[in-house]
């Protein structure tokens, strides 16, 4: 993927959480235009740094003072590790909530004024999807991951308020190589659109705390992002051209929450620990 940005000058060393992940492993080469060190971490093993403009720092984000140690020295925060699926609310306590926390209070602490959170439709995810939604529709999370999400997108509001780090909260729909089922036509964004809207989320000043939708230029989205706007972020990419090879899918049955809800299958995970 080639980015036709004009490059803006680049972070002295921006921090990406979550690096060893699927977006993750394809951000470390999207974002390297944006700093000249590029900090991995994960609490999984990463491939080494490749040059002298990769750092890698493997963290538990439950570990308060090892997050605190991850944080020192950089300009920017790209906060997208943590459990990324629907999980017992025990299993999303520590990474997801407790490591939020850590995020912020590390922010704090050491004077980052700027963090992108990668949260999720699944904020909103017990929505039909004949519902258009803004970003000042009420949350309806659909499960703890949800829930998780939207605590991360509280502590930031919270964190602007009280110490002004502002945040740009992606609510990412779908983001894999290819949209993968009739739900994702709506949900998709191209890993070129993500890198676009964190390019935006880094560089575009006074956001406070900004909540934008992450879906490409789809034919028909659940989202406005007209409370975004001052982000300039123009997607580029669409669903569409997946259309045929998507369609040749079996239909799933109506009752099916894929095709009932914003959140599709996670509305109906759980409950956990009935065992
Ligand atoms: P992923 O599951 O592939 O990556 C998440 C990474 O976080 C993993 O490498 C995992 O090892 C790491 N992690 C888990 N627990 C951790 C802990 N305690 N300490 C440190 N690292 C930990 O997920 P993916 O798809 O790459 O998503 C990245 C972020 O974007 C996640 O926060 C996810 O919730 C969010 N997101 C992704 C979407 C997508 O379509 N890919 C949609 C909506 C949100
Ligand atoms: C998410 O939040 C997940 O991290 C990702 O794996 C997908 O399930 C995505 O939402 C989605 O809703 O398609």
């Amino acid at each position: 993927m080639t980015n036709t940005r004009t490059v803006q000058t680049p972070f002295n060393r921006l921090l990406l959480t979550g690096a060893a992940g699927g977006l993750g492993k394809v951000l470390r080469e999207t974002l390297k235009p944006y700093a000249k060190v590029l900090r991995l971490s994960d609490i999984a093993p990463m491939a080494c740094a490749a040059d002298s403009r990769e750092e890698t720092i493997v963290c538990d984000l439950a570990d308060k003072q090892a997050v605190h140690q991850l944080v020192e020295g950089v300009d920017a925060i790209l906060h997208f590790g943590g459990v990324s699926v629907e999980r017992s609310f025990e299993e999303i306590l520590g990474p997801n909530i407790s490591g939020v926390f850590h995020i912020y209070e590390a922010a704090r602490r050491h004077g980052v004024k700027r963090v992108v959170f990668a949260s999720s439709n699944h904020v909103i995810g017990f929505y039909q999807q004949d519902q258009t939604l803004d970003a000042r529709s009420p949350r309806r999370p659909d499960g703890y991951y949800g829930l998780s999400k939207s605590y991360g997108e509280d502590m930031a509001t919270f964190y602007f308020d009280r110490y002004g780090i502002e945040t740009v909260s992606i609510r990412i729909g779908s983001s894999f190589p290819e949209p993968q089922n009739r739900r994702m036509m709506h949900t998709w964004l191209s890993f070129a659109d993500l890198t676009q809207l964190l390019e935006r989320a880094l560089y575009t000043p006074n956001v406070g705390h900004t909540v934008v939708y992450g879906a490409s230029n789809n034919l028909n989205v659940w989202w406005d992002n007209r409370y975004a706007a001052h982000l300039g972020f123009a997607p580029k990419d669409t669903s569409e051209i997946y259309r045929d090879k998507v369609e040749a899918q079996p239909m799933p049955p109506a009752d099916d929450p894929s095709r009932i809800y914003q959140g599709g299958a996670f509305v109906a995970a759980g409950p956990f620990g009935d065992e």
